[in-house]
């Protein structure tokens, strides 16, 4: 298992937009146990393959209190929506910003688990806006893209700033 490094933005791969995974083998269960462990290690509760630099449908969540729930999502997709929540999120690629997103309160997904099943789960709260902040993330999408133009212009000013402060 490996930490892997975690893109920030404005970095323009965090706006690929990732691909299908055709087989569910070792290279992506491998993807999936890095992915868990530089999740855990940051720490967080969600990372997609795209802040890794990996652009390939693969997202990982953990919304427990002692991280003891472990769910990844090959392939992931979302068969229904219900309802509007408002919750406060950030995101390990836009590390210090946080501000209100208004999701679906309730989504069906659809996706394969690593050993490449297909399951079907019904989740509602921060589950639910958990998985649908990763799939934005496959989608090439970042969450400070719902905020004003002008939010997205400082946050951007402020981490290009901090980045070469950190050179
Ligand atoms: O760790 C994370 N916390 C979080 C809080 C509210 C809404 C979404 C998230 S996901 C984030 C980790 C991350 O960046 N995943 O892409
Ligand atoms: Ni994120």
């Amino acid at each position: 298992m490996a930490v892997l490094p975690i893109l920030h933005y404005p970095d323009p791969r965090l706006h690929k937009v990732a691909s299908p995974v055709q087989t569910v083998d070792d290279s992506i269960r491998r993807l999936i146990d890095d992915m868990a462990e530089t999740m855990y290690q940051a720490p967080g509760i969600g990372l997609a393959a795209t802040q890794v630099d990996v652009h390939r449908r693969v997202i990982v969540v953990d919304v427990s209190e002692h991280g003891t729930a472990l769910q990844a999502f090959v392939n992931p997709v979302i068969l229904t929506r219900d309802g509007e929540a408002e919750r406060e999120e950030g995101c390990l690629s836009v590390p210090g910003i946080y501000d209100k997103v208004t999701r679906a309160e309730r989504i069906t997904v659809q996706a394969l688990d690593r050993h490449g099943e297909s399951f079907t789960l019904e989740a509602e709260g921060l589950l639910a806006t958990c998985i649908q902040h990763e799939m934005d993330h496959l989608l090439g999408k970042v969450f400070v893209e719902y905020l004003s133009q002008l939010k997205q212009t400082r946050i951007k000013s402020k981490l290009r700033k901090r980045a070469r402060s950190t050179l």
